[in-house]
């Protein structure tokens, strides 16, 4: 079995993967279900069969490619907040040179059998310098955030060497088909490439597969959840919301607490009988923009609970820390409705968490936003506007009363998708179409450096070596006599 090399930002503790992060519990779940080796330099550890390689940033690197070009201006457009992009700052420099360590100490490690897997928007020059490195092996990248429309995207100063850089995969998977849309108009407006009959995009004389691969979860290790017992409330029978999400400006935590606001205002029979738990995680908290949304989360919830709360009853818990990942499926089932309702997310794997754990003859009933690239499969959540506050509160209303039979056949359809579109089909299907696009590739003649071309342009014009010649006297660049033999295949 060839070696899966996969390359990420963050890597994950492979036993237990107990960090708040799609893409570290993503990636967890590919190496649970497929041996493989994850590598890049320095310190290598192994566990089940996995190899793991890190490579430390000194403080620098960690606040100008991390928190600068990654996080200050790569997040915020692709999450459509160019109100919030640090264009000016100089970090590309870094992001730059960041890439360019991780080539030189990946380059060192990849065998010519290995397929290289790329991850996410720290890295997308690393695969162009790997190829500029003399690397021919399979090289895809997978985007875990969604693709902004082509007009917000050329916004970034450096768009025209980030989309040259992209045509140096041979496969880009992205979330959705909105974002395969996105990507493909961003080439032909940005360095007009080109739709091919085969659906690939040619630009920079070269030819990119992009496709979606919306990435999922491991069903089964939500399946054997409980419920839990234990309530923070005095008021026994209170129904739970739940919302669990990394505290993001992306993930329209302010507005959900407002639709929550309004639902009981506008629904005053259900004070009492509701709470809202949110659990919120602190990430990139030395970026200003962050700052901000804490500090909005904190007034809004103080202010509900102001409002609505009582001596046995507080509407929203707002909980500004990781819950325990192995508790988090017993929070999941216990509650009566998901609400999930990012601004805009590239999946948003916690709306499928919480309908994998659950219980099949009782389920509650997760809200999604249409904005989740999650919406493009879960067509049986109900979906809102995260922007219209009236809409999610009636949301969260139809939930409340929604009728056991109803619940149940909305669940078997969205479990279906979750089991058929799990994170082990999504790791296969990319790793195949990736291997058949780089099949491709090598089938079909490569373009040629411009050095090359210069020398064949001269050769074109000098006379065929006679039949017979001994060949390789002459060649003391050797391009001679190779024309005149492959002339004579
Ligand atoms: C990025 C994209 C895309 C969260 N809070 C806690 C906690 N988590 C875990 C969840 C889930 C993961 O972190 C979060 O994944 P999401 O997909 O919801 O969101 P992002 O972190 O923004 O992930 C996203 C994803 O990559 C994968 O491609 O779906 O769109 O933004 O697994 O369970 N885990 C624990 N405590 C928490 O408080 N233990």
């Amino acid at each position: 079995m060839r070696r899966i090399v996969v390359v990420s930002n963050r890597v994950m503790d492979l036993r237990k993967a107990a960090q708040a992060g799609g893409v570290a519990v993503a990636i967890a779940d590919v190496f649970r279900t497929r041996k493989g080796a994850g590598e890049a330099e320095v310190k290598m550890t192994r566990s089940a069969g996995n190899a793991l390689a890190t490579l430390p940033l000194t403080a620098e690197e960690h606040s100008d490619y991390y928190l600068g070009y990654s996080n200050s201006v790569l997040w915020p457009v692709f999450h459509n907040r160019l109100d919030l992009a640090r264009f000016d700052a100089g970090f590309y420099t870094r992001y730059m040179s960041v890439n360019e360590r991780f080539a030189r100490a990946l380059r060192t490690l990849i065998q010519p059998d290995d397929i290289i897997w790329i991850h996410d928007y720290h890295l997308i020059p690393l695969g162009s310098l790997l190829r500029r490195a003399g690397v021919t092996n399979p090289i895809g990248f997978f985007l875990h955030i969604p693709v902004p429309p082509s007009q917000t995207f050329l916004a970034i100063p450096e768009y025209r060497a980030l989309a040259c850089a992209l045509t140096a995969y041979d496969l880009v998977g992205l979330q959705t088909q909105a974002d395969v849309a996105n990507l493909i108009q961003f080439f032909e407006d940005s360095v007009a490439g080109r739709i091919l009959q085969d659906g690939r995009v040619a630009a920079f004389d070269r030819r990119l597969a992009i496709e979606s691969f919306p990435v999922g979860i491991d069903p089964d290790s939500f399946a054997r959840a409980s419920p839990q017992k234990a309530s923070a409330q005095s008021i026994d029978g209170a129904q739970r919301i739940i919302g669990v999400d990394r505290l993001d400006y992306s993930k329209g935590l302010p507005q959900k607490f407002q639709a929550f606001g309004h639902f009981l205002e506008k629904h005053a029979e259900y004070r009492r009988n509701v709470v809202l738990t949110q659990f919120a995680p602190p990430t990139r908290e030395s970026v200003e923009a962050y700052t901000d949304i804490r500090q909005q989360l904190e007034a809004l919830s103080g202010k509900i609970n102001g409002m609505f709360g009582e001596l046995d009853w507080v509407p929203i818990h707002y909980i500004y820390r990781s819950a325990p990942r192995d508790r988090l499926r017993d929070i999941y089932r216990s509650s009566r409705i998901g609400f999930f309702t990012p601004l805009r997310d590239g999946m948003n794997l916690v709306s499928k968490e919480y309908i994998a754990s659950q219980d099949p003859d009782d389920p509650g009933v997760p809200i999604l936003s249409r904005f989740a690239g999650a919406a493009e499969q879960l067509v049986d959540a109900l979906i809102v506007n995260p922007y219209n506050i009236d809409e999610m509160a009636d949301a969260l209303r139809a939930a409340l009363v929604m009728d056991r039979s109803e619940r149940i056949e909305r669940y078997n359809r969205l479990m279906s998708v979750i089991r058929t579109c799990d994170s082990a089909a999504w790791a296969a299907s990319f790793l195949a179409t990736l291997e058949a696009a780089a099949n491709e590739r090598s089938h079909v003649a490569e373009p040629l450096a411009p050095s090359i071309r210069a020398s064949m342009a001269k050769l074109a014009r000098t006379p065929l070596a006679p039949v017979g010649l001994k060949l390789g006297r002459s060649s003391s660049k050797g391009a001679g006599p190779r024309r005149g033999a492959s002339h004579h295949e």
